[in-house]
């Protein structure tokens, strides 16, 4: 039952809580323990905005920015150590997602970990810092319900907008993959296992060994 959104997009709803009843307490444990030794940090953009999204990453590789550029890095800048290993609980639920929407061999080398409290929001963008773009991005959304919105290959494209609810995954791949998206301003409510906040998961193969 996946609902495809777009060229090589896929939508799981409420793929956590049917891949295993609990799973999403344990992805919450996991994120406890990897921002332990990789705390959520408001990172800087090359113009000098610094992001409403806070944000860590585990895995072989992270997803950085500061003023000279986003990139990818193996080591955290903020502690000067390399990015926790990804847990194995994340690695099932992104493996089993892409399998759902027929990829087959997903090996994500980074996870970037993105928390909203209310007011935060991500500009539209595209994502092209990763070095295999024929490997897809899975996304895992936990705690607040916020508004995708989801765009074309150009950022004048009209975008549409749909919910992203506790538990939802998506699978982006095929053309999608370069689509302009973002996040609109999260809005206050308290989630029972988050309270005020929204937690988004994205796997991506970033390095093009490992
Ligand atoms: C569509 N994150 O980290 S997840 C990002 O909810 C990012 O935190 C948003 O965009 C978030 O780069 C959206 C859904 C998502 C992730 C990657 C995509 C959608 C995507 C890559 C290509 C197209
Ligand atoms: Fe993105």
């Amino acid at each position: 039952e996946p609902i495809k959104i777009a060229d090589g997009a896929y939508l799981l709803q409420g793929f956590v809580s049917r891949f295993e009843s609990g799973f999403d307490q344990r992805l919450l444990d996991a994120i406890e323990a990897v921002r332990l030794q990789a705390p959520f940090r408001h990172m800087v953009t090359p113009g000098g905005y610094t992001m409403s999204v806070a944000m860590a990453n585990c895995g072989r590789a992270g997803w950085v920015t500061d003023r000279k550029g986003y990139r990818y890095s193996e080591i955290d800048p903020t502690t000067g150590l390399p990015w926790p290993a990804m847990p194995e609980v994340f690695l099932q639920i992104a493996q089993s997602a892409a399998l759902a929407a027929g990829y087959q061999d997903f090996v994500p080398d980074a996870c970037l970990i993105n928390r909203y409290e209310p007011g935060a929001r991500m500009a539209l963008h595209q994502d092209k810092d990763e070095q295999d773009a024929t490997a897809p991005i899975v996304s895992v959304s936990l705690g607040l319900t916020a508004t995708f919105m989801f765009g074309g290959l150009q950022r004048t494209d009209k975008a549409k907008r749909f919910k992203l609810e506790h538990g939802d995954v998506v699978v982006w791949g095929g053309t999608s993959r370069f689509n302009f998206h973002g996040i609109a301003p999260l809005k206050t409510s308290m989630h029972p296992l988050l309270g005020e906040q929204r937690i988004n998961l994205t796997f991506r193969k970033a390095l093009a060994d490992s």
